[in-house]
Formats: structure tokens, C-alpha cells, sequence
């Protein structure tokens, strides 16, 4: 039997190609986000390149009641799944804190943290039963340094890095693994999200310079998931190699 990952977030950039790379590498996967169109595309693909098996659940991982019902459709040869990406996430608006939009702030606390929270309140308990499980959690660079304007951003990611090292000594005891993966700039739809559909706010991000690819980030997940049993990779940074930081970007003229 194929090991199972449940990835969140993966009709579109880091979550999809991460799907996409662990089912080319022999995991069958539970794919997850708002868009059911994208997750049809997705299963199709996956069925149709790989010889691995696909379950697709569409939620707003927001709603701890759409989170429940989508989480209890995990059943079967599903409920071992053993790997869980916590990758579902944005950043919404990018203004200063005393000019911030208060329905921004709300969708990136509720979807950063709290719908990280609900998954892994739903799925860790199978891994304790099982003895067994590596949950990755996807923070950022804007989860170690804050950045002008990034703010509420910042503070979620922050969170991220805190939760996974809590969630590290709680279960360690119970033979679960925990790793935090902070990606640098990579070119996805984050940007298109950030500024809401404004492509040439959202393309200058990426502008005189090659950031990272989703799939870069998708193969640091492959490389964590895939370690031997007593091998844990607890946290991993990664950038661009013209990022030096969050605020340095080296961009030809
Ligand atoms: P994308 O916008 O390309 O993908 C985001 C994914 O999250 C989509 O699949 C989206 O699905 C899902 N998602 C967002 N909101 C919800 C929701 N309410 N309910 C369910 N799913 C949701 O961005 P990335 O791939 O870049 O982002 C993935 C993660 O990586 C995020 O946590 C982000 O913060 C982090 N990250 C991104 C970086 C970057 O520069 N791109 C750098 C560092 C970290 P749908 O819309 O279908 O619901
Ligand atoms: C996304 C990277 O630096 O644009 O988490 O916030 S950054």
C-alpha cells in the first residue's frame, strides 16, 4: 500500500506541485481547497500521469464545521494517512498597520493559523493512534523577519513557526515527526491573492530577478517526507538565491 499525504491548499502553486511530485513518487494524496473546478483538474491529472490514487475534498478551511465533515469523507484506507502539509494559506493586502483592513487581517488569521489548527486537530489524533506521522507545516521567510507593511502577515507566519516547534514536544512522544518549511519569495498565485487580482502590482514581485518555483518548495517537502525513521528535518529555510532577506532582492535593471 502507497504511504498517504493529506496536502491543503493544492488547487494551485506550492500545494499542487507538491501534490502532484509525491504522487509521481508513490504516495497516493488527499488534495484540498476552496476550488473544486481546480481539484477535478488536478485528480485528473494525477490518475491520468501517475499510477498513484487521489481523494479530493473541497473546503473552506476557515469553517471548523466544513473542516469536520470534509475530514469525516477520510475514511477507508485514508485514515492511515500519515503525512500531513499544512499549506493553505495568504497573505491578503499589504498596508500599514494603522491603515490595515480589518476583513484582511481576519482571512489571513483564520486561514494561517486557525484553519492549520483545525486540520491538525482532526488528523494528529489518527497519527498518535497509529504511533506514527510527519506533519509539515508551510511558514515563510515572513515568518522569521517582518518586513515594511507585511504586519499581520508576519504575525501568522510567527505563528506558524511557533506552533510547529509546540506541536514538535507535544508529539514526540508518539513517535510523529513535525517540520516547518519557510519558503522566500516563489511565483504562484500569492501575489495575484495578495493584491487581489491586481496582475501588475502582483507580476512586479517577481520582476528582474528568478525567484523561487513552487516545485523547489514541493521537492524540500519530497526530501523532508522521505527521510529515514529516526531522521526528522525540523525546519528549513529557503530562498532564492538573489533573496538575502526578507527586504533584499537583488533585480537586474
Ligand atoms: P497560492 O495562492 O498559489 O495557493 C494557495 C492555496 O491555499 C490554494 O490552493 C488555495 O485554494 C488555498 N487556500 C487559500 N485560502 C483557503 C481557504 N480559505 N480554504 C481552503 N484553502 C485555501 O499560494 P502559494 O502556493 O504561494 O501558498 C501556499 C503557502 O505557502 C501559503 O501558506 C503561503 O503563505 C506560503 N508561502 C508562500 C510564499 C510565496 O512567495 N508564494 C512564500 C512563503 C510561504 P483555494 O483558493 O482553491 O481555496
Ligand atoms: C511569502 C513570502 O516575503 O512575500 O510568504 O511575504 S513574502
Amino acid at each position: 500500500m502507497n504511504p498517504i499525504a493529506i496536502i491543503t491548499g493544492a488547487t494551485a502553486g506550492i500545494g499542487r506541485a507538491t501534490a502532484e511530485l509525491l504522487a509521481r513518487n508513490d504516495f497516493d494524496v488527499v488534495i484540498t481547497g476552496r476550488r473544486s473546478e481546480n481539484l477535478e483538474i488536478i485528480e485528473e491529472e494525477i490518475r491520468s500521469k501517475t499510477q498513484s490514487d487521489v481523494l479530493s475534498l473541497s473546503f473552506d478551511i476557515r469553517d471548523p464545521k466544513a473542516v469536520k465533515s470534509a475530514f469525516d469523507r477520510i475514511t477507508g484506507k485514508w485514515e492511515k494517512a500519515e503525512v500531513l502539509v499544512n499549506n493553505a494559506g495568504l497573505a491578503a493586502g499589504l498596508s500599514r498597520i494603522h491603515e490595515g483592513s480589518l476583513e484582511d487581517w481576519e482571512q489571513m488569521i483564520d486561514t494561517n493559523i486557525k484553519g492549520l489548527l483545525y486540520m491538525t486537530r482532526l488528523v494528529s489524533p489518527r497519527m498518535v493512534e497509529m504511533g506514527r506521522g510527519h506533519i509539515i507545516n508551510i511558514g515563510s521567510i515572513a515568518g522569521k523577519e517582518a518586513y515594511e507593511n507585511g504586519n499581520v502577515y508576519n504575525a501568522t507566519k510567527f505563528a506558524v513557526d511557533g506552533l510547529t516547534r509546540g506541536m514538535r514536544i507535544d508529539l514526540v512522544d508518539f513517535g510523529i515527526k513535525v517540520t516547518a518549511i519557510h519558503p522566500g519569495a516563489v511565483e504562484t498565485e500569492f501575489s495575484k491573492v495578495r493584491f487581489k487580482g491586481d496582475m501588475k502590482k502582483a507580476n512586479k514581485v517577481y520582476e528582474g530577478f528568478t525567484p523561487l518555483y513552487a516545485e523547489d518548495v514541493a521537492e524540500a517537502i519530497l526530501f523532508a517526507v522521505t527521510r529515514p525513521p529516526h531522521v526528522n528535518v525540523d525546519d528549513m529555510l529557503i530562498m532564492a538565491t538573489s533573496q538575502a532577506c526578507a527586504y533584499k532582492v537583488v533585480r537586474k535593471k
